[in-house]
C-alpha cells in the first residue's frame, strides 16, 4: 500500500516510522510512506500557507493555494488518480478497528494533515473523500491521528504482523476486551500465574480466556457486548457473571 502524508510537520513523522512493526513493513514492501510538506507549495514569497479567517474570529486558516497545488502534483505523481483522501478533524467518522480493516484493503491512501483552527472549506469540498475523528478531544494537529491511522491499518495489511502473531486474536477484532496475558516466570515477588494457564488443559484454558473476555467487557465496556456474536455457552457464563457481580455490588 502507498500512503502519502500531507503535513506542515513531515520531521513528526520520522520516529514513529522508523521503529518496531512500521519500519519493518516498510523494510519488506508492504507499506511506502511518503511525506510531503505543504509549504513546499506555496507560491508567495515568504511561504505562507495559513491566513485570518473572512468574518473575523481567533486562530489561522489554512490557504487552498497550496495544498490544491499539492494534489495537482500528488496526482501527476500517481498516474492521474488518487486514492482514498483523508482529512484527521474532530467533525470527522469515529475511527474503528472496522474502519482500519475497510482502508487495509485499499492501494492508495492519501491523508491531509490540518493545524491551526482548520482549513479552508474549499479544500474539504473538493479534494476530501473521507473525514475521520480519532476520539472526542482536541489536539493542535492532524498528524498524531494520521499515524494513528497509519499504525491501525498497516497492521491489518496481510503480512504485516509476524506468523505467530495474529491479528485475529486482538482486543476488538472479536469484539471483546482481551483477556489477562502472562509469561515466565510463573511466581515473581510472590506474585503467582493463575493455575489453569499451567495446567496444559488447551480446552479449560480456551474456557478461562473466553470467561476472563467476557467479565473485562462486563465491566469496563458493557456496551461492545452489543456488538458481538454471543455462543450459548458465552450467554451462560454472562448470566452467571451478572449474578455474581450483582452479589458484590450490593
Ligand atoms: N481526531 N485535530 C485537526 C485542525 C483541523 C481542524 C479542522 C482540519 C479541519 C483530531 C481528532 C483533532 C485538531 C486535528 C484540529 N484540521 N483530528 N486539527 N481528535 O483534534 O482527528
Amino acid at each position: 500500500m502507498k500512503i502519502d502524508i500531507l503535513t506542515l510537520f513531515p520531521e513528526m513523522f520520522v520516529s514513529p516510522f522508523n521503529a518496531s512493526i512500521i519500519k519493518r513493513a516498510r523494510e519488506r514492501n508492504l507499506i511506502e510512506i511518503n511525506t510531503i510538506n505543504i509549504r513546499d507549495y506555496s507560491r508567495n514569497k515568504h511561504h505562507t500557507v495559513d491566513d485570518t479567517p473572512f468574518g473575523g474570529g481567533a486562530g489561522m486558516v489554512m490557504m487552498p493555494e497550496p495544498l490544491f497545488e499539492c494534489f495537482d502534483h500528488l496526482k501527476e505523481m500517481r498516474g492521474g488518480q488518487l486514492g482514498r483522501v483523508i482529512m484527521m478533524c474532530p467533525q470527522g467518522q469515529p475511527f474503528t478497528q472496522e474502519y482500519a480493516k475497510e482502508l487495509a484493503r485499499e492501494e492508495h491512501l492519501v491523508l491531509v494533515c490540518g493545524h491551526y483552527e482548520g482549513i479552508d472549506e474549499r479544500v474539504r469540498e473538493n479534494l476530501i473523500t473521507d473525514e475521520i475523528s480519532i476520539g472526542d478531544y482536541v489536539l493542535t494537529g492532524g498528524e498524531l491521528p494520521a499515524m494513528v491511522v497509519v499504525d491501525a491499518v498497516s497492521r491489518m495489511i496481510p503480512g504485516v504482523l509476524g506468523e505467530a502473531a495474529s491479528a485475529e486474536e486482538d482486543s476488538f477484532y472479536h469484539g471483546l476486551l482481551e483477556y489477562p496475558h502472562y509469561t515466565k516466570p510463573r511466581e515473581y515477588r510472590g506474585l503467582a500465574v493463575p493455575d489453569i494457564l499451567l495446567s496444559g488443559h488447551h480446552e479449560n484454558i480456551r474456557r478461562w480466556r473466553r470467561r476472563q473476555s467476557l467479565l473485562r467487557t462486563l465491566e469496563r465496556r458493557p456496551e461492545l457486548l452489543k456488538g458481538v456474536e454471543l455462543s450459548k455457552e458465552d450467554k451462560k457464563v454472562l448470566r452467571e457473571l451478572l449474578e455474581l457481580l450483582q452479589g458484590l455490588e450490593l
